[in-house]
């Protein structure tokens, strides 16, 4: 079959009643703020956009310059469309409700920019997370409170890997696809249809360095993985940890493995170190969408009820069986300790 756009397969969507023409116009827009974030990025230091910015976010972060790009690009392309209410981004203390000068829509769009930004200066994958909801009925100038729905009632959710190619990976609720950037064409065309963890792993994602800090139900689960083909896992494990969350998740999503950033004491009072609305969530949505499972490891992340827009969690999500295991540690452990 010959492969097909992204434009072809929106509107394929919306002619089969799948999504409306606001949510097309949406997905193409931010798909449109994701190239020009791979074009700069693709410069690397030829571009001068490398670097620190000088200035923090609301979190505590040093931005770096794409940080500040990337939202810019993000803010500038979807303000005027008329699909969206208002924007929430990591870079951004508050929600931004779109400008009364530019007609309104009924979607909100949450996203990390530019996500992995410790690699950015060395020429690693970074990426872009989003996550979109409804705005409620009746609300034209939407605040945080708005924001703060759980990922179950997302209607759509997303990534672009900015990778040795630019890939985005996209759900609408039936499946998650991949797309390729054609740099030629300028156009994202569709290399994975329907996308499917294997249920299944012997790879794990984590930042092992932070394993003195972990709770003990996770030091269990790691040791055990570790004891190999002679502790009671009974097989060998492989380790990869990229830290770009995209970059790692994009790998599972392709062949299959567990995502986690658990509770640490270092993190513990902030409630984890990724954060829900445009990390976690959406991240959640697009694997499960795939086959997979996605737990804070004691709950699915997505009937977290969120209390703030920059809230943090514990994140496990991957290969279903595998994930499913981590929470039993976890509750196995909650259990004798109660
Ligand atoms: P960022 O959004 O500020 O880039 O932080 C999120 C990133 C994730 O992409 C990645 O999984 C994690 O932080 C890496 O953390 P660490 O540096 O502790 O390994
Ligand atoms: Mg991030």
């Amino acid at each position: 079959m010959k492969p097909i756009s992204l434009t072809r397969f929106l509107i394929e969507e919306q002619h089969a009643g799948f999504i409306n023409a606001d949510l097309r116009l949406l997905i193409e827009v931010v798909a449109r703020a994701c190239k020009t974030i791979s074009t700069a990025i693709s410069k690397g230091e030829l571009g001068g956009v490398l670097g620190g910015a000088g200035t923090g976010n609301i979190q505590g972060e040093a931005q770096q310059k794409l940080d500040v790009l990337s939202n810019e690009i993000f803010l500038e392309a979807n303000e005027w469309g008329g699909h969206l209410a208002g924007l929430a981004s990591e870079e951004m203390e508050h929600s931004h409700p779109i400008p009364n000068a530019y007609p309104k829509g009924n979607y909100l769009l949450l996203f990390d920019p530019l996500d992995g930004s410790s690699n950015i200066d060395v020429n690693i994958t970074v990426g872009t997370i989003f996550s979109v909801l409804r705005c409620p009925d009746g609300i034209t100038e939407p605040e945080d409170e708005h924001f703060l729905q759980p990922g179950s009632a997302q209607v759509c959710a997303g990534y672009a890997s900015y990778g040795p190619s630019t890939m985005l990976v996209l759900t609408t609720g039936r499946g998650t696809h991949g797309f390729t950037l054609d740099r030629e064409q300028g156009s994202f065309v569709m290399t994975k249809r329907d996308m499917k963890i294997p249920d299944e792993t012997k790879e794990f994602s984590v930042n092992s360095s932070n394993q003195r800090f972990w709770e003990t139900p996770m030091q269990t689960y790691v040791d055990d993985m570790l004891k190999g083909k002679e502790g009671p896992r009974g097989r060998d494990f492989n380790m990869r940890w990229i830290a770009s969350m995209v970059a790692d998740v994009h790998r599972i999503m392709t062949r299959g493995g567990i995502f986690s950033y658990p509770l640490d004491s270092k993190c513990r009072d902030k409630g984890g170190k990724l954060r829900l609305m445009y990390e976690a969530n959406p991240m959640s949505f697009l694997i499960e969408q795939a086959g997979g499972a996605a737990s804070t490891g004691r709950m699915r992340m997505m009937d977290v009820q969120p209390t703030g827009l920059h809230q943090r969690v514990p994140v496990f999500m991957g290969s279903k069986t595998e994930v499913e295991t981590a929470v039993k540690y976890h509750l196995e452990f909650d259990a004798k300790n109660a």
